[in-house]
């Protein structure tokens, strides 16, 4: 079979030919079949090809993709998917009782189908009860999540700039990613260093002699992209490889599992106990001091605080507790010997810690990035080449060398004047409070750290720690969420199902039934990416992106861009045109293109006209030579007086006045340990045992392409895997293939068992993700892993969220419930 058959077999294979689309009116543009356009996606650039109007499958074009990805072939599949939202939809309940109607009815009702000119009243009208009731802080607008890639259809940005216009809302602030490392970071180094760019990849193959992956999995995670990857970071740790073979270059992986990167690579493994790496850097500092390896020059001239800091670490501090190798030992699961030898290598070598951002999803998570940037300031390699430390390799092709692209303007929050997004092409990140320009300046929105989204509903008016800063939560009586799946993101599924009872309406705005959809009130169909044009990148700047409209939307969904503009419309002209500003998505594409295309003549780079671009599918930039030497605080190590810094000392601040000053008792003035209240050294161990940690999905993004036939490469009788240790399993009674029970006192799912020493004894492993399917006594049936984990923060300072938590396994003896998520929900005859 040729590729092309197969990749179309792959599409068909799927779709169970939908009725809904079949006889729909297909444009002009989408008449010739077969022709291949340029359209994008977080899992790569590809060009599509479309039958009937219908999407029928990909192609992979080397200019735009270095190292493809089966999940783009999710992509095809997921289009004609039988959850995909065919009309806009209201809860019967909700139907006949509107705000009043009983809300524990959510994910219960049967759902009745309404025109969208019944769908746009009933939501307009629930608008303005609410701000006139409440006013606009009640609305929480601040729908966290990774929608498709473009900049027009953003639905996120898109939902502030009609709230804004409407009368404001409540937003976010920071992510789920790196809630705790953009929090701390700003106070250490002076940059939130989850965003931070790192050191070259040609300057770390060249100089680095140890690499270090702790807490990073860069082979499954850089898989997809915030922007559009071309995957670029593959051929690097490819070479990584090489390098280990050619000049003894080691890697050495930090983590409780011995994950892809590692299993690639054939890397040495620490097995480390979850959310126990803090002491260990500790020790590890401790025996470099030992060893007379401990950079004192450095530390003395580059940092602030690394006295005090040492007197905490020999045991002269208030809790008297020497933190050396065997204190730690005990802690993290390994072996004196081990920890005594990693000093010994990182006090010796060139070493580049590369830091993922698993670790920091747990309770104290702001002190892993601290301690990892203290350890490597004791290393004292900081501005060499190939040493310190980079916590972006495992992130959207981080450390590829890039260009700088002329940046132009996306759609933003602030309306009036949609110019003052400076992301192209609109993938930027929703900031503090959004600024609101023009007519629509007044506007009082209040931004709450995301994560913190169920405290504020059940807390309204509590003022709160954060970020070394005072916070009161507003009452919220309405979520509107878009591109996002909160019953997945969120710790503690079964509290936020509770919790959002307190809300008077719920609505959700997805191109599929996801489990958030299934617990809404109202719900309105999105189009995919590729039922619509837009315009976008290539994340690292490489590429401006052409996103062609391949197939007619499915049933009568709409983009995103539509549905606000339909809703503004039943409050009057000068809303839509304050939305619109005249421009319909093309005029828009156009536009973007445009102000690129005049940056860049300004800078004396050509780029093509926009309908060349459009045509052929991109524009490209040059990555210029400096790129590839770039070394992460060069400049600071050569200068600290003339590039000081964004901190207060100007230095790295292992003691920092300012967190000091804030007076958190779970987070201190300098790196500290504090025992989680989960861990494997904690009472609640006694009861639950095992550690469960959930990295990110190998076949999905989070909840995403779940609904397709990727989830069969992983599942176990329909069910999410669960990783466990040959002696755990043992001691249960347990064999590959079982169906357990995974409790604790927040919930309980089914998994399917996988035995294997890639995960450390004690611990287990189930990626986040798997889509919700709770039975009547709330048993998720196919293992949505955040039933199990907590709401609780990660402390006053970044007030993020968790990923771990202690559980217990047992086998699953009754008859094996159906999987209703993946079928149609109930809609009234
Ligand atoms: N336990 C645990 N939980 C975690 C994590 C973890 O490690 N462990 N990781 C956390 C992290 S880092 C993140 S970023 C979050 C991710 O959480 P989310 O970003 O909420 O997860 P997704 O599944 O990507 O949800 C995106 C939704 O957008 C919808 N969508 C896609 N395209 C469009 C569109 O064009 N229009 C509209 N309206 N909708 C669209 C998709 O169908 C999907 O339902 O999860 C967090 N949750
Ligand atoms: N395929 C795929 N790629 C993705 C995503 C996806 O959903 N699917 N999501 C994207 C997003 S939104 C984000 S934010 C990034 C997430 O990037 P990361 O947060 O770095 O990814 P994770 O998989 O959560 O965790 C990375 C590693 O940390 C380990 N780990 C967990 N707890 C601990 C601990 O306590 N100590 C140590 N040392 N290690 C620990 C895990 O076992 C895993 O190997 O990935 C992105 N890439
Ligand atoms: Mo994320």
């Amino acid at each position: 079979m040729k590729r092309r058959d197969f990749l179309k077999g792959v599409g068909a294979g799927a779709v169970g030919v939908s009725s809904l689309n079949a006889g729909s009116f297909i444009s002009d543009e989408l008449m010739n079949d077969e022709a291949k356009k340029v359209s994008a996606s977080h899992f790569g650039a590809f060009k599509a090809f479309s039958k009937n109007g219908k999407f029928e499958g990909i192609d992979h074009i080397d200019e735009l993709d270095f190292f493809p990805v089966s999940l783009t072939q999710g992509v095809v599949a997921r289009t004609y998917d039988e959850t995909r939202i065919a009309k806009p939809a209201v809860r019967k309940g909700y139907l006949e009782k509107g705000y009043k109607s009983d809300k524990s009815k959510r994910g219960k009702d049967e759902w009745v189908e309404i025109s969208w000119d019944e769908a746009y009243k009933l939501v307009a009208d629930e608008l303005k009860r609410v701000y006139k009731e409440y006013g606009g802080q009640s609305i929480y607008g601040g729908s966290y999540g990774w929608y498709c890639v473009g900049s027009v259809n953003n639905p996120q940005a898109l939902l502030g700039r009609m709230l804004n216009i409407l009368g404001g809302y409540t937003t976010r602030t920071l992510n789920y990613s790196q809630h705790a490392i953009s929090a701390i970071t700003p106070h250490i180094t002076g940059v939130d260093e989850g965003n931070a760019a790192v050191t070259a990849w040609p300057v770390v193959l060249e100089h680095s002699e140890v690499v270090v992956l702790w807490g990073a999995d860069p082979l499954n995670t850089n898989q997809i992209a915030w922007g559009v990857p071309d995957h670029e970071s593959y051929i690097y740790f490819k070479k990584l490889k090489e390098q280990m073979k050619k000049r003894g270059l080691k890697v050495i992986n930090i983590d409780p599992v011995y994950n892809n990167t590692a299993k690639y690579l054939n890397a040495e493994h620490i097995a480390v106990n979850p959310t126990t790496d803090v002491p260990l850097m500790m020790a590890i500092c401790y025996e470099m001091i030992k060893n007379g390896t401990a950079d004192e020059n450095f530390l003395k001239k580059y940092t602030s605080g690394a006295e005090a800091f040492k007197k905490y670490l020999l045991g002269e501090a208030e809790d008297k507790v020497v933190k050396d190798a065997k204190w730690a030992a005990k802690i993290c699961g390994i072996s004196e010997d081990e920890i005594k030898n990693l000093a010994k290598i990182f006090g010796s070598k060139r070493t580049m810690i590369m830091g993922g951002w698993g670790p920091q999803r747990a309770r104290h998570g702001e002190q892993f990035h601290w301690m990892a940037i203290t350890l490597a300031s004791f290393i004292g390699q900081i501005g060499l080449p190939g040493g310190g430390f980079g916590f972006a390799y495992h992130y959207s092709d981080g450390g590829t060398p890039s260009p700088a692209m002329p940046v132009g303007s996306a759609l933003s929050l602030a309306s009036g004047k949609a110019t003052t997004s400076s992301a192209f092409p609109g993938l930027g990140q929703i900031g503090i409070t959004p600024s609101v320009e023009g007519e629509w300046k007044n506007r009082s929105n209040i931004a709450i750290p995301v994560s913190r989204i169920l405290d504020c509903i059940n807390n309204p008016g509590l003022e709160i720690d954060f970020n070394c800063k005072k916070l009161t939560f507003p009452q919220i009586k309405m979520a509107y969420w878009a591109g996002g799946n909160p019953f997945h993101h969120h710790p503690d599924t079964n509290l936020m199902a509770k919790t959002f009872e307190k809300l008077d309406t719920f609505i959700v705005q997805d191109c599929f039934w996801t489990a958030s959809a299934r617990m809404a009130d109202i719900v309105l169909p999105a189009s995919t990416e590729q039922e619509r044009n837009d315009i976008t990148k290539i994340h690292t700047n490489k590429k401006i992106l052409a996103m062609h409209k391949i197939a007619e939307p499915y049933g009568e969904a709409k983009s995103d861009y539509e549905i606000y503009s339909g809703i503004l419309a039943q409050f009057g002209e000068t809303e839509v045109k304050a939305f619109t500003e005249g421009r319909d998505a093309m005029g828009w594409i156009k536009h973007f293109y445009e102000a690129s295309k005049k940056k860049a003549d300004e800078s004396g780079l050509k780029m093509p006209s926009f309908d060349e671009f459009w045509e052929k599918g991109y524009a490209e930039f040059k990555v210029p030579e400096s790129a590839k030497e770039y070394v992460k605080m060069a400049d600071f190590r050569k200068n600290p007086i003339t590039n000081r810094l964004g901190t207060p000392s100007g230095k790295i601040e292992i003691f920092s006045k300012k967190i000091e000053k804030a007076g958190y008792s779970d987070c201190k003035a300098h790196p500290t340990w504090m025992e989680p209240e989960e861990w494997l050294g904690s009472k609640k161990a006694e009861k639950y045992p095992l550690n469960l940690v959930t990295p990110h999905p190998k076949y999905r993004l989070h909840s995403q392409l779940n609904n397709t036939w990727l989830r069969d490469l992983e599942e176990i009788k329909g069910r999410e895997p669960v990783w466990i240790h040959p002696d755990d399993a043992k001691a249960r009674k347990l064999q590959n293939g079982d169906i357990v029970r995974v409790f604790n006192d927040r919930g309980e799912l089914l998994a399917g068992v996988v035995v294997t020493e890639n995960v450390k004894k004690g611990v287990i492993r189930m990626q986040e993700g798997a889509w919700w399917d709770p039975d009547k006594d709330g048993l998720c049936v196919h293992g949505n892993v955040n039933v199990l984990v907590p709401n609780d923060k990660t402390s006053s300072l970044a007030c993020g969220n968790q990923a771990t938590a202690l559980v217990q396994i047992e086998k699953f003896k009754d008859d094996l419930p159906t999987i209703k998520v993946f079928s149609k929900p109930k809609f009234k005859a």
